[in-house]
């Protein structure tokens, strides 16, 4: 079974949602409950999942492992197919969680509001600018991969709710929307909501 070091509502949510569909439904560590997660990532970031004796980090290294370990459809067998969906996976990973990721950055500075608001619309310019990408990648698509969800999809879809915690507008179009809409209606998200909350309030969160 694997075990997978996460943060509510973080991008390890992701990770949780993919290992749900691969029918490997996970112990969950939280990290808020731990003292030494720096043992197990040196850089102290979720997602971390620990098989046995070994751990792995870094989301894109973590899903590629599990996606070419366990049968699934999220990431096609082969071809221009497959090598699109590895470079959706990235792009969602190294382009738009960073994007996200400056959002957080600038909350945590300690600037007066209206320097804060001026950071958060700079960042905002790109979020809207890579979301602006994903519209085109979709090409009236229902996912990103074609008519079946791929793992880049939920990537996004967890990045897209962190929008919510700031004082920024990240319009979506409707394709994404509908694209997103149909990521939080898996089963899989939903149990992976449903168990992180439960894990939560045993720690008393
Ligand atoms: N490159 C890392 C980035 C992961 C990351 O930024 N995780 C965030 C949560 S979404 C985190 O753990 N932040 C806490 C911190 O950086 O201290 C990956 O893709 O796994």
């Amino acid at each position: 079974m694997y075990r997978l070091f996460y943060s509510p509502d973080a991008c390890s949510l992701a990770t949780h949602t993919v290992l749900n569909l691969l029918d490997q439904s996970p112990q969950l560590a939280s990290v808020n409950a731990l003292d030494c997660f720096a043992k197990i990532n040196p850089a102290k970031q979720v997602p971390a999942l620990q098989y046995g004796e070994e751990v792995m980090c870094e989301g894109a290294a973590i899903l590629l492992y599990l996606l070419n370990k366990h049968e699934n459809d999220l990431l096609p067998a082969n071809g221009v197919q497959r090598q699109h969906a590895i470079e959706n996976i990235m792009f969602a990973n190294a382009s738009m969680h960073p994007a996200y990721s400056r959002l957080f950055f600038i909350n945590n500075l300690e600037l007066d509001q209206e320097t804060k608001l001026i950071l958060f619309n700079a960042a905002r310019e790109h979020i809207n600018h890579l979301w602006q990408v994903v519209d085109q990648k979709l090409r009236g698509n229902a996912f990103l991969g074609g008519e079946s969800v791929s793992a880049a999809d939920i990537l996004l879809a967890v990045y897209s709710r962190w929008g919510a915690y700031f004082p920024v507008d990240i319009p979506l179009s409707e394709r994404i929307q509908a694209m997103l809409k149909n990521v939080f209606a898996l089963d899989a998200f939903k149990l992976a909501l449903k168990n992180e909350q439960a894990d939560q309030k045993k720690h008393g969160y």
